[in-house]
């Protein structure tokens, strides 16, 4: 045998075995996390043509997850994010997921609606943010200044929405998915985590309401349920994936019985037979301070898999020996790379042959051009080999 290929992973390393999600054969276990990259062409939030090639140098992931994506005007919260509201973003988005099919990849749309994690100069006719109670989150909001800068502004104290215009919020919700369709994306993610506007009902820190919205866990469950229901009409529940951040601190939330509430919504959501559970790794911030999870954290990481009968994403943190272990200990069933994947588009290949990998630059994650976002080198390029062509005339 000769030495190179003595370095690549034996076939039976889980995080290379093929895995069947809907209707969907994956090559490998190694998904890319949704990452917000905030490049979208303005005025108009509208994915462009190096985003398309972005994804599509990522596309030797089993699948990939895209960004943040806001369903409406209203659900913006951050400057330069992309839309999939309008028909130029549907168009701009039809240029990603084109790349990313033509390299052979699949890609899920990440909806999103950041509720009260807003701030009026993103929002229509400048009015506030909405959520289901009108507690100000604490922390900044990031705004374009009349330079045409990024700047951090603190947040306001959101609207609370009333009962009657719920249906609204589901419907922006099931009209993203019908973009992401049209924009020929492979499935839809629906983003429930960190702190947005799904989780804003989830939680209890963030919902005091007295309707049928607020209260149990199956009332602040409930407006996640319609838009799954929603989504699910347009796609079909084998191509919709949930994201939810159980004990995630992440925009200043909070619950007061999370094994309560996360289990329940875990056990709820199963019975939709949807393509996939995603959450954010409970014990993110003890790897990252690089001690050892608390009970609580160990608790919920095994709660998803107790309660949640069918696919599971984990992801945040990991790196090639733990998504190993997580997968052998039956923990999860893919795992989402974020960081890691941003600074390396051959993660995969990386992972299999062992390969140093690229130090992912913090000053380049949001914002800008090429720079940090493109310009990564693959492993074939660091052979000598030309990268290949990403901008084709086509995708203009
Ligand atoms: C980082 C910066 C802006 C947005 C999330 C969509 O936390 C995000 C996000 C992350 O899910």
């Amino acid at each position: 045998m000769a030495a190179s290929t003595l370095s690549i992973a034996t076939p039976t390393e889980r995080l290379f075995q093929p895995f069947r999600l809907g209707p969907y054969e994956l090559p490998n276990r190694i998904v890319m996390a949704p990452l917000t990259r905030s490049r979208a062409r303005q005025p108009g939030n509208v994915p462009t043509a190096l985003n398309a090639c972005y994804y599509a140098q990522h596309s030797s992931a089993a699948l990939i997850i895209s960004e943040a994506t806001q369903v409406s005007l209203q659900g913006q919260g951050y400057a330069w994010t992309p839309g999939i509201h309008s028909r130029d973003q549907v168009e701009g988005w039809r240029l990603a997921t084109d790349a990313v099919h033509k390299a052979g990849g699949r890609i899920f749309l990440q909806l999103w609606h950041v509720g009260r994690i807003s701030h009026p100069s993103l929002q229509p006719d400048r009015m506030l943010p909405v959520a289901p109670s009108a507690i100000k989150p604490s922390g900044q909001a990031f705004i374009e200044n009349e330079n045409g800068e990024g700047q951090l502004v603190p947040f306001v104290t959101p609207r609370a929405l009333q009962t009657e215009e719920m249906p609204f919020i589901v419907q922006q919700y099931g009209r993203g998915a019908k973009n992401a369709l049209a924009a020929g994306f492979d499935g839809v993610e629906i983003h429930g985590a960190n702190g947005y506007l799904l989780d804003q009902f989830l939680e209890s820190s963030t919902n005091q309401r007295t309707d049928k919205y607020g209260g149990s866990v199956e009332n602040r469950a409930r407006l996640l349920m319609e838009v799954v229901e929603a989504v699910n009409e347009v796609w079909g529940s084998e191509r919709v994936g949930v994201r939810l951040s159980p004990l995630g601190v992440v925009n200043d939330i909070r619950d007061a019985d999370p094994e309560a509430t996360f289990g329940a919504v875990a056990a709820k959501l199963s019975d939709y037979r949807l393509a996939y559970l995603h959450f954010v790794n409970p014990a993110l911030p003890a790897i990252e301070k690089g001690v050892e999870p608390d009970p609580s954290a160990l608790r919920m990481i095994a709660l998803m898999r107790e309660k949640y009968r069918g696919t599971l994403i984990a992801a945040g943190g990991f790196n090639q020996d733990t998504a190993e272990a997580w997968l052998e200990q039956g923990k999860a069933d893919l795992i989402a790379f974020g960081r890691k994947f941003l600074a390396n588009p051959d993660l995969p290949e990386r992972f299999r042959r062992r390969a140093p990998l690229n130090a992912d630059d913090k000053s380049t994650y949001y914002g800008g051009g090429a720079k940090g976002y493109t310009d990564y080198p693959s492993l074939a390029q660091e052979r000598g080999e030309e990268p290949k062509p990403c901008v084709d005339e086509r995708w203009r």
